[in-house]
């Protein structure tokens, strides 16, 4: 399988996050994509190539040129108001504020950060738009290899993450979606009907929100249960879509300590799902903080139930690409990966 990688991810180093109600080292590093790329190798899992550029265009298939303008110049703002340590928001326009304000009228850094974020958990540094653009640029080179090649799957091995990224808002450790930016090249080079499963711990909640109202692509996530865990606002059963994406949308939640059983039991309703759906093509939102030692997460799952994951992927029978998201244990993440990676190559054979 090939992968695309590109050393860029180390420009985005962020040093603290609030966790808890307390600024602490960050859990999203540039180790973490250090040791997915060293498993990459050592199981000889295939070619490792640089992304192109692909351009801004397709990333505004998804997000609001708005927004993409605010990441582009976020730290050069904050460094302009006298600050030489990483950006976070603390005041965001929520029920009782305005919800309408035009973000043109938004003049100073702390207002913007506010009106284009939903947490304070993600720090944006000098090197982030850069290499948030070219995680992007990441997961398009995948999906253009995947059209371009008839290759069964690639693996867009993309830092910093993206699923918790919305139309015009940055969260969760992400700024661009690169799954949903994908889904959309997918479907701009011609297919029809796009899945995206998300088996990362926590809901997509920006993939979600991206494609609420649309029916041409279906999106599945299992994840830990909104009235136990982050994003909290989003992920519950009873989102199914809206209008024309009535019927496209179906979470999985689980509550904390799910293990084996209950996980793969969701997994596979999920599964059923994208089979009815009939997808030409499947995205994965790859997060391995399913894991039973993720620092921050409460799944249960092992080391050794990965390449089952990967092996039922592969009875889609259908073109995929593995979009890495999540996982912080981090001297595992790169076993996990490359475990589900070479548990669908094998099925896939
Ligand atoms: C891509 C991705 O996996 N993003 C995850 C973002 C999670 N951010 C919130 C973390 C909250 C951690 N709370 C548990 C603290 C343990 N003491
Ligand atoms: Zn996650």
């Amino acid at each position: 399988m090939l992968t695309v990688y590109s050393d860029t991810h180390r420009l985005h180093h962020g040093k603290q996050e609030l966790i808890d109600g307390k600024l602490m080292p960050v859990v999203e590093m540039p180790r973490r994509a250090d040791t997915v790329l060293a498993e990459v190798k050592a199981r000889s899992l295939g070619e490792v190539i640089a992304p192109d550029d692909h351009g801004r265009a397709p990333i505004e298939r998804i997000h609001d040129p708005r927004f993409v303008a605010f990441l582009e110049t976020a730290w050069d703002d904050w460094s302009a108001a006298g600050r030489d340590y990483d950006a976070l928001p603390f005041c965001w326009g929520t029920r009782t504020l305005r919800q309408d304000v035009d973000p043109a009228r938004l003049v100073g850094i702390d207002a913007k950060l506010g009106y284009f974020s939903f947490d304070a958990g993600t720090p944006i540094t000098a090197g982030t738009w850069t290499a948030a653009y070219t995680s992007a640029q990441v997961a398009l080179t995948g999906r253009a290899r995947l059209t371009d090649t008839g290759a069964r799957a690639v693996f867009a091995l993309c830092r910093p993450p993206g699923h918790h990224a919305g139309m015009d808002t940055f969260g969760g450790y992400c700024f661009l979606n690169n799954a949903a930016i994908a889904a959309q090249s997918f479907l701009d080079a011609g297919a029809r009907k796009v899945a995206i499963l998300d088996v990362d711990y926590h809901h997509g909640n920006g993939t979600q929100q991206i494609f609420y109202s649309r029916s041409d692509v279906l999106f599945c996530s299992i994840h830990g249960h909104p009235q136990q865990e982050f994003p909290f606002f989003l992920g519950w059963p009873e989102e199914i879509g809206q209008g024309p994406g009535h019927g496209f949308n179906h979470n999985f939640p689980l509550p904390w300590g799910s293990g084996q059983a209950p996980w793969f039991e969701a997994f596979e309703a999920a599964c059923r799902k994208v089979e009815g759906y009939g997808p030409e093509v499947v995205v994965v939102s790859l997060g391995v903080d399913t894991f039973k030692d993720d620092p921050i997460s409460k799944f249960r799952l092992e080391t050794s139930d990965y390449p089952k994951i990967g092996e039922r992927i592969a009875a889609f029978g259908c073109p995929v690409l593995f979009v890495m998201e999540g996982g912080y244990a981090v001297d595992q993440i790169g076993v996990n990966t490359v475990g589900l990676l070479t548990g669908f190559e094998s099925a896939a054979g």
